[in-house]
């Protein structure tokens, strides 16, 4: 009995050195403590050896028991041990190895300057207004001094949603919801986009910019006009900046002018970016229309007001050379990528 106890530790252990996993130690475990394990069998042998060999016998059994027992928990650690090393050295970060590339996002171009031109406005007490994009015809025409038959609606190629709802035109609608919520004084630009149904080409789009300026308040003359605006353009052009104001006409304003600023590229003499002029035709401006401030319950016997209109995508093109409209809402990354 002795020497069948030995042999089965032996093989046990042999048994146990082959093992490569936790699952293949428990068969191991079954085939020797299991119910109908080696050594479960030889325990059960028992009752038919004679009382007096019975306790010498058993606890040779016992014996043997504790050992296997001790030599399954040892292989169990260093199993244990072994996975644990495995996983670590498979899950180990080289952090000499090069990074992914990170896409960083850049700025649309047409966001590079409108945010300076907000930041040069904020800088001036001016707030800026938002406003629907889809508009009553009210607040986009007549309250602007453009009744239903004015030929300037001709001009404005507008979308219409209904006979009185249209695609705005222009960022003007938010200055008149500004002047019927608000008494003057009132000092607000209106960036925003606006629908004008052209077709598409080179210099047109059907979507596109427009950045407002509105000041309405007691005594507010041409001059403060001229000044706010020369001293803008000198912000965002430079400070040698020279300007011109030119007469116009606009339905909105009274007197209404054009200003333009000397051409930054050839300064005068006259080239390619400036169309051989030397002066480039830069926003459209002038003092709002008695019959505007009325609309907005506004007495223009009290007050008086400026206004001031500019196309983005018009100023963006001439300062960054881009001579199609089209690419700004392309979005190809070779466009964005170079502002
Ligand atoms: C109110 C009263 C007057 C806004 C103005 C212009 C002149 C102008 C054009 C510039 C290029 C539109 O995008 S563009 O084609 N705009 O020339 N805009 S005065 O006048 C206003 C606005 C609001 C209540």
């Amino acid at each position: 009995m002795k020497a069948q106890l030995e042999s089965i530790l032996e093989q046990a252990q042999a048994d146990l050195s082959a093992v490569s996993s936790i699952r293949e130690l428990g068969d191991v475990r079954v085939k020797y403590l299991g119910k109908k394990g080696e050594l479960t069998t030889i325990r059960k042998g028992l009752r038919d050896v004679s009382p007096e060999d019975r306790p010498a016998m058993g606890q040779l059994i016992n014996d043997t028991v504790s050992q296997l027992e001790a030599a399954l928990t040892a292989r169990t650690e260093s199993l244990e041990q072994a996975m644990l090393e495995e996983k670590l050295a498979s899950e180990t970060i080289d952090v000499t190895m090069p990074g992914k590339p990170l896409a960083v996002g850049k700025k649309h171009p047409l966001n590079v300057v409108l945010d300076e031109f907000k930041e040069i406005f904020l800088g001036l007490g001016f707030s800026i207004a938002e406003g629907p994009e889809v508009e009553l015809d009210r607040y986009n025409f007549e309250a602007l001094n453009i009744p239903k038959d004015h030929p300037a609606r001709d001009t404005q190629d507008t979308f219409y949603i209904s006979e009185n709802v249209v695609l705005r035109t222009q960022t003007s609608p938010m200055q008149i919801r500004t002047m019927e919520k608000k008494k003057p004084p009132i000092r607000i630009i209106a960036p925003g986009r606006v629908y004008r149904s052209d077709a598409v080409d080179a210099t047109h789009s059907p979507l596109f910019h427009q950045i407002e300026g509105l000041v309405v308040d007691k005594d507010i003359r041409m001059s403060d006009l001229k000044g706010i605006l020369e001293l803008f353009a000198k912000k965002l052009y430079g400070e040698d900046t020279v300007v011109r104001f030119r007469p116009h006409h606009f339905p909105f304003t009274e007197p209404s002018a054009e200003m333009d600023i000397q051409c930054y590229q050839c300064h005068g003499e006259g080239c390619r970016l400036c169309k051989g002029e030397g002066w480039i035709e830069i926003l459209g401006c002038g003092m709002v229309h008695p019959h505007v401030l009325e609309a907005c319950g506004i007495d223009p016997n009290e007050y008086s007001g400026y206004a001031f209109g500019i196309g983005l995508e018009r100023m963006v093109m001439g300062r960054f050379k881009i001579d199609d409209i089209r690419l700004f809402y392309e979005n190809d990354v070779r466009f964005l990528h170079q502002f």
